[in-house]
């Protein structure tokens, strides 16, 4: 008999870390974790498996559905805008033809055990494309049906792929005589930029204010690369996994759309180098804008509108920027830095 099971790619990534971390404390849920790197040692007693591979390999995916009854999939593996812009082929492969190869074991794995596959899909601001900033900052809250105009391969990925998550739970062959849905549940969120305490990130657009967080905890200087007016809607690592769950435990029947816009907390880059030296005020952190960088984050929303998620499935953060900075982000920092000193 296969063991039912969650099934997690990109698992050694910041959000993987925060969703397999969630899991253990909530001892609910068999995990796989998938990832091109070994999962970090510290995670890997939670998972029934920790699995190293790719998601473009086919062999390894029909092995995941001969050996794993698979229920819900968070599909978290990707290559983040800033790297995807300088491998464009390569990102297309990983985060179109990548996510498409889930979908489709998502939807084998139904037909075998009959149920439908939740399939939790981390979409992203930069699905948007606002011309210029005088343009995004009389925007106001964008909703999830304006401005989907990304000038990011990663950012068309993530749009297409949305759409492809719409085609398979919605539309999936519907011109074949033995027409049947394919069982995939697709459930997406558009990420605002993530910050953690305990995980860099590498590759994003948005990372100047982890980066600027992390580089202070560790009293090296940082040259942050947009301008300090920059906006742009930002979560604490929490609140992402916490999105991510409670859109997968909503009732199918609640869901108004596929696609949902989360909102926490937005803020200038200026506003995240004065949170960071309050706690570290001997901090070196300069502005040294990089021009192609800062016009990506100038097409990204200062704010999104996130009724549609409060509404359907009960979306309300838990960290608004005071207590992001004062409760999660800075004390944690601080301790992980000294445990790694020690
Ligand atoms: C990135 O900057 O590429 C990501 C994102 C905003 O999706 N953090």
């Amino acid at each position: 008999m296969r063991t039912p099971v969650v099934l997690i790619t990109g698992a050694n990534g910041e959000m993987g870390h925060g969703l397999i971390e969630h899991f253990r404390r909530q001892r609910s849920h068999r995990l796989v974790a998938l990832d091109l790197k070994p999962l970090d040692a510290a995670l890997q007693p939670y998972c029934e498996a920790a699995i190293v591979g790719d998601i473009l390999d086919q062999d390894l995916l029909q092995r995941l559905i001969s050996e794993f009854e698979i229920h819900e999939i968070y599909h978290l593996a990707a290559l983040l805008s800033t790297r995807a812009e300088y491998t464009p082929a390569i990102a297309h492969r990983v985060n179109v033809e990548g996510t498409l190869n889930l979908l489709n074991l998502a939807h084998e794995q139904s037909r075998w055990h009959g149920r439908p596959v939740k399939f939790l899909f981390p979409s992203s601001i930069a699905a948007y494309g606002i011309t210029n900033v005088e343009t995004k900052a009389v925007a106001g809250r964008v909703r999830e049906s304006e401005w989907n105009f990304p000038t990011t391969m990663y950012g068309c990925n993530k749009l297409y792929c949305e759409q492809l998550g719409r085609y398979f739970t919605l539309h999936y062959r519907q011109l074949a005589a033995d027409r049947h849905p394919s069982g995939v549940d697709f459930r997406a969120i558009r990420f605002p930029g993530l910050i953690s305490a305990v995980t860099m990130p590498t590759g994003g657009t948005s990372d100047y204010a982890p980066e600027m967080l992390h580089a202070a905890a560790q009293n090296r200087p940082y040259a942050c690369f947009v301008e300090e007016s920059a906006q742009l809607p930002f979560m604490a690592m929490p609140d992402a996994v916490k999105a991510l769950i409670k859109l997968a435990e909503a009732q199918a029947e609640r869901l108004t759309q596929r696609v949902y816009n989360i909102n926490a907390f937005s803020v200038t880059a200026g506003e995240v180098r004065e949170r960071v030296l309050r706690a570290f005020p001997d901090a070196r952190i300069t502005f040294d804008p990089d021009p192609p960088r800062s016009a990506i984050v100038a097409t990204w929303p200062g704010e999104v509108d996130d009724h549609p998620a409060r509404r359907d499935w009960g979306w309300e953060p838990d960290y608004t920027i005071d207590r992001a900075f004062d409760e999660y982000l800075l004390p944690t920092i601080t301790k992980y830095y000294e445990t790694q000193r020690s």
